[in-house]
């Protein structure tokens, strides 16, 4: 049973483990163990990995399973290993609970975690000083107790609801509304913004057909949600800093409870780090090019070195011992996200090129998971042991991904879709848009016997 409409992490964690208790999973999991490397031996075509914990293990096939959002992004703050209080980093949160109670708190980020984190801490901590390079659209997350009644009508049409989100382009079941922003009169667009609004979350993008296309357009939700900010926050000079200039979505709209309304408390300080840098990390606090401040915890809500961090954290080596760093120097290329040239019997699970982060990551999830378990059947039927992209399927779909995402304003701004939140890190926009048009295409691809695939 789901209490809220957003469970929070301990919840989303009792389910987790009740499935594996369910499913009798435990005893195919190793927890708390770090892969360190992948090789491919090329004499028994298979895959030798290790772990920190000093496993060896050998097998035919390398399922990359590590997650779009899990290898975290910690910028090299001159000072920070000299911070003399408590660091902490949003996604890698501690277990236990952390208490601000009494304490000044630094806060460097406003992404989504910093979005969500924000609000909470400002109820405990004597003063939290938000130090903001670029601020977000968000639109309230409005999360509320799940009733019995409510959870049953769900559960009875789950299969037809999971069949209609599989239809619609995010694989979500939203209402999307197919008209232009621009072809309705003010009224009836701000009328429509406000019930999105009052209904919360990211379906607000579904406001318009037009909204990830047109700039024209999304200049019209933007102002929307810039005159929020206004109604909400009471300093004019506050309501300036957080007002978004971009698109709308481009980068991930956030979802908050009580965001903007905590920048009229008395305990919270923002700070423009964009007109004045942070030059360092001091053992008390941070310095900007301006001012120093001083707090006794620092929390990193700098996000993920999304996508591909977690998969070149890894030595991974194909053929010819080449490591997947080297081949994704320029950034990642990749067949349907599920496979890459030069690693054969090495599959993605929402790999770069595949809906992924831009798509329900259960849904997506669980496509390739049947995917690759129908082509693994395909092939010991067939008696084969070997697959590989071929380098013409690979470079027609990253074409392809690319004139997608080109056809949309999503390349238009400095997102973790496109690399762009980690320095030196190349710019490649990595989701592919559009979740039934790829399942679509996966299933043709296995349909024609592995089209775009050398079967050995
Ligand atoms: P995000 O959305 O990548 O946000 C990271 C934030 O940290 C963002 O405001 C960044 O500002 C800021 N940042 C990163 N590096 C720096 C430096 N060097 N100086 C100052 N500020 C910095 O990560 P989240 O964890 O919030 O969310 C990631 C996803 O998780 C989210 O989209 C959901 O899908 C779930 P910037 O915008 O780069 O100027």
């Amino acid at each position: 049973m789901w209490s809220e409409r957003y469970s929070t992490q301990p919840e989303i964690l009792r389910c987790l483990k009740h499935v594996a208790d369910r499913f009798d999973l435990h005893r195919d999991i190793a927890l708390e163990t770090r892969v360190t490397e992948a090789h491919f031996d090329e004499r028994t075509a298979r895959w030798n990995v290790r772990t920190d914990c000093g496993d060896r293990v050998s097998a035919k096939f390398c399922i990359m399973a590590t997650g779009c959002l899990s290898s975290t992004n910690t910028p090299r703050f001159p000072g920070l290993d000299a911070f003399a209080g408590r660091v902490f980093h949003t996604g890698q949160w501690p277990q236990e609970p952390v208490e601000f109670s009494g304490r000044r708190v630094g806060i460097i980020g406003t992404g989504s975690s910093a979005i969500q984190a924000i609000p909470i801490i400002a109820q405990q901590a004597r003063h939290l000083f938000v130090f903001q390079r670029t601020p977000n659209y968000s639109v309230p997350a409005q999360n509320g107790p799940l009733d019995l009644e409510m959870q049953g009508r769900i559960k009875a049409r789950y299969g037809e609801l999971r069949r209609l989100g599989s239809q619609m382009p995010f694989g979500f079941d939203v209402k999307l509304n197919e008209k232009s922003a621009l072809g309705v009169s003010d009224e009836e667009r701000q009328a429509e913004y406000e019930q999105r609004w009052v209904q919360g979350g990211l379906p607000f993008l579904g406001a318009y057909a037009d909204l990830l296309f047109s700039k024209e357009a999304n200049e019209t939700a933007a102002e929307f949600l810039r005159l929020k900010i206004r109604e909400i926050v009471r300093d004019p000079e506050i309501v300036a800093l957080l007002s978004p200039q971009d698109v709308v979505g481009c980068k991930r709209l956030c979802s908050d409870t009580g965001y903007f309304e905590t920048f009229n408390r008395s305990n919270v300080t923002l700070i423009d780090v964009k007109s004045a840098l942070i030059e360092a990390i001091t053992p008390t606090g941070l310095r900007t090019v301006k001012q120093e401040y001083a707090f006794e915890d620092l929390i990193l809500a700098t996000g993920f070195d999304a996508m591909t961090g977690s998969l070149l954290r890894i030595d991974i080596r194909g053929v010819g011992d080449a490591t997947l760093a080297e081949r994704w120097a320029e950034g990642p290329c990749t067949y349907l996200g599920l496979s890459t040239v030069g690693f054969p019997n090495l599959f993605m699970i929402t790999g770069p090129g595949s809906p992924s982060v831009l798509s329900n990551m259960v849904g997506s999830i669980e496509q390739h998971v049947e995917w690759i378990a129908d082509c693994i059947a395909h092939l010991r039927a067939q008696g084969l042991s070997r697959i590989e992209a071929t380098p013409e399927a690979q470079r027609d779909w990253v074409a392809h991904v690319n004139e997608v995402a080109d056809s949309t304003l999503y390349p238009r701004c400095n997102s973790w879709y496109s690399g762009a939140n980690v320095p030196g890190k190349p710019r490649v926009f990595m989701p592919y848009l559009g979740f039934p048009q790829y399942v679509e295409k996966c299933n043709q691809v296995a349909a024609a016997g592995y089209e775009g695939f050398r079967l050995g």
